[in-house]
C-alpha cells in the first residue's frame, strides 16, 4: 500500500545539476588551497570607514542564502544598514547592554574567558564600518492574515547562513565581526522587523582600520586530533 508520505506531487526531482568528479589528488590540492585561504580569515574589531560597494554585500548575502536549511524554508532575514542615524541608535543601545555585561552581569567565569580577546563595552565599529548586517531568524512564518507556519531547525539554518556570509565576505577581501549584544531585542524596533523574527547576531563588514589588531589568542586553533575522531 502507498502511504501518503511516499508520494506527493510537490516532490519533483531533477538531475543533479553539476558534477565535479575531480581526481583524488586534485581534491586534496583544492581542500588544502581553501584551508590556506580560510586561515587568513580573522575576526577584526577595528574597522576603517572606507566605503564598500553595496553590490559586494548584496552578492555575499545571495551566497548566505544558499545555506542548507530546514525544509528549505530559508528562515532568515538580513537587515542591512549603511551609515546613518539608525546605526547611532544601535551603538547607543548595544553599548548600554555591554556596559552592564562587563560590569558584572556576565559573571566572573565568562569575563575571565573573554580576557584573552581584549573586548570591552566600547563598540565604535557599529558606527564606523561601512555596513552592518543584522541577521534575523524567522522562528515561524507569518502570512499577511496573521496565520503562523512553523519553521524547522531555525538556529542551525541561520547559523550556517552566517557561516556562508562570513566566508563570502572574506573571499571578497573584506573583514567581518560577528557581534552579539545581549539582549538584543531592541534590533527589531530599530530595523522594523516583526515579532516572529529573533535577532541572532550583527555581522559587521568592511575594511580593517590601518592599525587594526587581532588577539594573539585567535591564532590558537585546535589540531585535528583535538577536534576530530575517525572510526
Ligand atoms: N557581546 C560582548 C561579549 C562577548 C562575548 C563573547 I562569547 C565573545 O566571543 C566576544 C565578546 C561583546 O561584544 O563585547
Amino acid at each position: 500500500m502507498t502511504e501518503a508520505w511516499q508520494e506527493d506531487a510537490s516532490y519533483q526531482p531533477i538531475p543533479y545539476p553539476e558534477r565535479f568528479d575531480y581526481p583524488d589528488a586534485e581534491m586534496i590540492a583544492r581542500a588544502g588551497a581553501f584551508h590556506a585561504a580560510m586561515k587568513k580569515r580573522h575576526t577584526v574589531r577595528e574597522f576603517s570607514d572606507r566605503p564598500v560597494p553595496r553590490e559586494v554585500i548584496e552578492t555575499c548575502l545571495l551566497t548566505a542564502g544558499l545555506a542548507p536549511n530546514g525544509a528549505n524554508r530559508q528562515p532568515w532575514h538580513f537587515a542591512v544598514l549603511g551609515p546613518g542615524e539608525k546605526r547611532r541608535l544601535i551603538r547607543q543601545k548595544a553599548e548600554a547592554e555591554e556596559r552592564e555585561f562587563y560590569a558584572g552581569r556576565a559573571g566572573r567565569e565568562w569575563l575571565d574567558a573573554l580576557k584573552p580577546l581584549g573586548t570591552d563595552p566600547a563598540k565604535p565599529f557599529l558606527e564606523t564600518a561601512p555596513w552592518l548586517i543584522v541577521v534575523f531568524a524567522q522562528r515561524y512564518d507569518l502570512s499577511p492574515d496573521g496565520e503562523k507556519r512553523k519553521n524547522y531547525y531555525v538556529t542551525e539554518s541561520v547559523g550556517i547562513a552566517c557561516g556562508f556570509l562570513v566566508t563570502a565576505l572574506h573571499n571578497a577581501g573584506l573583514v567581518s565581526l560577528t557581534h552579539t549584544p545581549s539582549p538584543m531585542g531592541f534590533l527589531n524596533q530599530i530595523c522594523g522587523r516583526p515579532e516572529n523574527e529573533k535577532p541572532l547576531m550583527i555581522v559587521v563588514a568592511g575594511h580593517p582600520a590601518a592599525d587594526a589588531t587581532i588577539p594573539k589568542e585567535a591564532l590558537n586553533k585546535k589540531s585535528l586530533e583535538e577536534m576530530a575522531s575517525f572510526f
